[in-house]
């Protein structure tokens, strides 16, 4: 996905799927430009995500970058260390009250907001902005927190017209539906269309 996603120049970041530095360097090494990474809920954790996306002496990332390598004959640690780019996810209350010092961390380059988490974590069902007042007060605070700090605020938003909700909050990096809904819908779509009894050519 990395190697079809490149052929247009788009940056590419990868949700890794745990708070794991195997995790977070295979994705690194594979050349996606930056991770994000899941249920970060502490500024200890925030550290151990970030320093998986540094080469020494920022973290501990170990080297390897099979395909950055080939891609960028200059690649170097200093280079790479510039380059990524380390979204952590607050997506629990616990990781939202302590949201200054998962900040601080150096390395952590932007939040990125898991509404659907944080919803059940407010003790609600899964869902976007409209969810609670609550979610909608987290979402409006990280967005000022990032600002304050020139770090990016991203959030998962599912539909477009969601996406321009939050983008109207000061997010930046929209994730839309993912690929399995995406399909889905389009194919939905295409059958409905497929299926429709009168013909107009
Ligand atoms: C969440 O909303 O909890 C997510 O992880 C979405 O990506
Ligand atoms: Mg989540």
């Amino acid at each position: 996905m990395v190697q079809a996603v490149a052929i247009r120049g788009t940056p590419v970041v990868a949700r890794v799927a745990w708070n794991e530095p195997g995790a977070i360097m295979r994705a690194l090494d594979a050349g996606v430009d930056g991770v994000i990474v899941p249920m970060v809920n502490s500024p200890e954790e925030a550290r151990r995500a970030a320093e998986a996306t540094r080469f020494p002496p920022d973290g501990n990332r170990s080297w390897g970058p099979l395909r950055p390598a080939l891609a960028e004959p200059d690649y170097s640690p200093a280079r790479a260390n510039r380059q990524v780019v380390c979204l952590v996810m607050v997506e629990t209350v616990q990781a939202f009250e302590q949201l200054d010092a998962i900040l601080e961390q150096p390395g952590v380059d932007g939040i990125f907001v898991g509404p659907r988490d944080l919803s059940i974590s407010l003790g609600g069902a899964p869902s976007g902005l409209d969810g609670s007042h609550e979610l909608r007060e987290i979402a409006d605070r990280v967005a000022r927190a990032c600002a304050q700090r020139g770090l990016v605020a991203a959030a998962f938003c599912g539909v477009a017209q969601e996406a321009r909700r939050w983008r109207d909050l000061g997010y930046s990096l929209l994730a839309l539906q993912p690929d399995a809904t995406l399909l889905a819908a389009g194919l939905a779509h295409e059958l409905a269309l497929a299926r429709e009894t009168t013909s107009t050519t």
